[in-house]
């Protein structure tokens, strides 16, 4: 804390005897979103994306969506009201249906899969058009997790091993099409729902189950309020860290290479970070008193890629990308 406060001063000295008008021209950094701040996204930003970037730019998060409510991110930052979010492929599908297919099941394999995809070649034409049509530059992935079906029924009451035996649960989704149509597609009932109401949802039993990593599973304490955990990993899932063109633009090209470096270096600590916690969270869940069990992985991967093939989401897909994805996999 000590060396920490020196720091700020010395920089706050520097900055005032240097240039002072310069404190104005400061850059604010405001990123939106629905993850709280013990979240390991938001973590990495606050401890290795802010502090990167302080010499010249104020990284200002707000969590648990208090500033901007779940998936209309992306427009804010379009209409200039917000720089910076965490945005997934799906919210992106609602504008450009072709990234449905970072937010189909099955295709993404590792985290080390997500960062050979999108550092390859074949994103260029989907960032291009985000930049050019949503004034948004997609900078770095970040690690979501393995997403897994989290249920308020014990195992004895509801055995989770196929997409048969999601028949009937209300599983909440977050709010999109694309994500309506993955929670079709494991087998389940989909109610769309945003991240902040899931716990009392939950709780209340208006909803079933939910789907998400486990690390989200603890942060956002859903461990409290269900029963068990079929380790579908039905989507490998992301984020991309979504910054503003118009505040890009308006930097000088040093401190452009800066933030595209914070921003990979932080997207690299989440997820080292969010990895680690995957691993160690099945034990603590288990202390917890959920039942954490693997179900037929392979009845489920065939039967949701069944469901994408024809579908709408596919016909956007641009020809041979699937196979380059594929290509690029573990
Ligand atoms: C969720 O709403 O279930 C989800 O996991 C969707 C993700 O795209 C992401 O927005 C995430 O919530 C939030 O960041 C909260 O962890």
């Amino acid at each position: 804390a000590f060396l920490a406060t020196t720091g700020a001063l010395a920089l706050a000295v520097a900055g005032f005897s240097a240039q002072p008008a310069a404190a104005q021209d400061r850059p604010v950094i405001r990123m939106s979103t629905p993850a709280s701040d013990t979240d390991q996204r938001s973590v990495a930003l606050a401890t290795v994306f802010g502090p990167a970037i302080a010499e010249f730019a104020d990284y200002q998060p707000h969590y648990n969506a208090s500033l901007i409510a779940q998936g209309s991110e992306l427009e804010t930052i379009a209409t200039g009201d917000l720089e910076m979010s965490i945005a997934s492929a799906q919210e992106l599908a609602n504008f450009f249906p072709e990234f449905s297919i970072f937010a189909t099941g099955y295709v993404h394999q590792s985290a080390d899969h997500q960062v050979r995809v999108f550092n390859d070649p074949l994103m260029d034409p989907f960032k291009q058009k985000v930049e050019d049509e949503l004034g948004v530059k997609l900078l770095a992935v970040m690690y979501l997790g393995k997403r897994h079906v989290n249920l308020r029924f014990p195992r004895s009451e509801r055995d989770v091993m196929t997409p048969a035996d999601l028949a009937g649960v209300n599983l909440r989704m977050p709010g999109s099409d694309a994500w309506m149509f993955l929670g079709r597609a494991i087998g389940a009932n989909p109610t769309p729902m945003a991240f902040t109401e899931i716990y009392t949802a939950l709780q209340t039993g208006s909803v079933d189950g939910q789907d998400n990593p486990l690390p989200t599973v603890v942060d956002a304490k859903f461990y409290e309020v269900t029963k068990q955990v079929s380790l579908t990993a039905h989507l490998v899932d992301l984020n991309y860290i979504a910054f503003s063109k118009e505040l890009w633009d308006s930097l000088p090209a040093e401190q452009q290479a800066t933030v595209q470096k914070a921003a990979e270096d932080a997207a690299e600590a989440g997820r080292q970070a969010q990895i680690a916690k995957e691993e160690e969270l099945v034990a603590f869940l288990t202390e917890q008193g959920l039942d954490v069990y693997e179900p037929d992985l392979a009845a489920f991967r065939s039967h949701v890629q069944e469901q994408y093939v024809g579908s709408e989401f596919a016909a956007s897909w641009p020809e041979g990308v699937l196979d380059q994805i594929n290509a690029l996999g573990d």
